[in-house]
């Protein structure tokens, strides 16, 4: 393992986990205003229905108070938030992408490589929310060229798929 790539696993680990919880945390705030007695009128937090159904399809919320939305809650047919996108610094460049299960789970984390704005990248934590698996798209349209593998924080195993095998599947 290079050096670069170790100190990256080191310093991740901290931040994610904190970053997931205060996710929860703003959900839930949200979920209270918008749907409690005061949330109608919440000028941080808009909602968005499908004009067919008339279900609630996003969330938008200005979690930070920076006078602009930075975090967009997308729900299905059935009310449950399926992924969550956070512009965490506010550049008005989304940076996050939270993607949850049925059971309501997070499931895993997109990041951009590029931070410009497009998922192509996942890390996916095990029970014990240590990181054991992190997904590349090269190609950045969602197929996945390379996984990593992770025990403890240390990278174990690389598989990577060249594009034209990719092409080929
Ligand atoms: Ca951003």
């Amino acid at each position: 393992m290079r050096k670069a790539e170790q100190t990256e696993c080191v310093h991740l680990k901290t931040p994610v986990v904190v970053l997931a919880f205060g996710a929860a945390v703003v959900f839930g705030a949200i979920v209270y205003r918008v749907s409690g007695p005061y949330g109608e009128i919440d000028p941080r937090v808009q909602r968005v229905y499908d004009p067919g159904t008339k279900r609630l399809k996003v969330i938008m919320a200005d979690t930070a108070g920076r006078g602009k939305t930075d975090a967009w809650y997308y729900m299905d047919d059935d009310d449950r938030l399926v992924r969550m996108e956070v512009d965490r610094d506010g550049d008005g460049v989304i940076d996050r992408w939270e993607y949850f299960g049925p059971d309501g789970k997070l499931q895993k984390i997109g990041f951009s490589t590029r931070n410009d704005g497009h998922v192509d990248a996942w890390r996916y934590r095990g029970p014990d929310g240590r990181l054991v698996k992190v997904e590349y798209s090269a190609s950045r349209d969602g197929i996945v060229t390379r996984t990593e593998y992770y025990d403890h924080g240390v990278r174990t195993r690389v598989d990577e798929t060249a594009a034209d095998q990719v092409a080929a599947q």
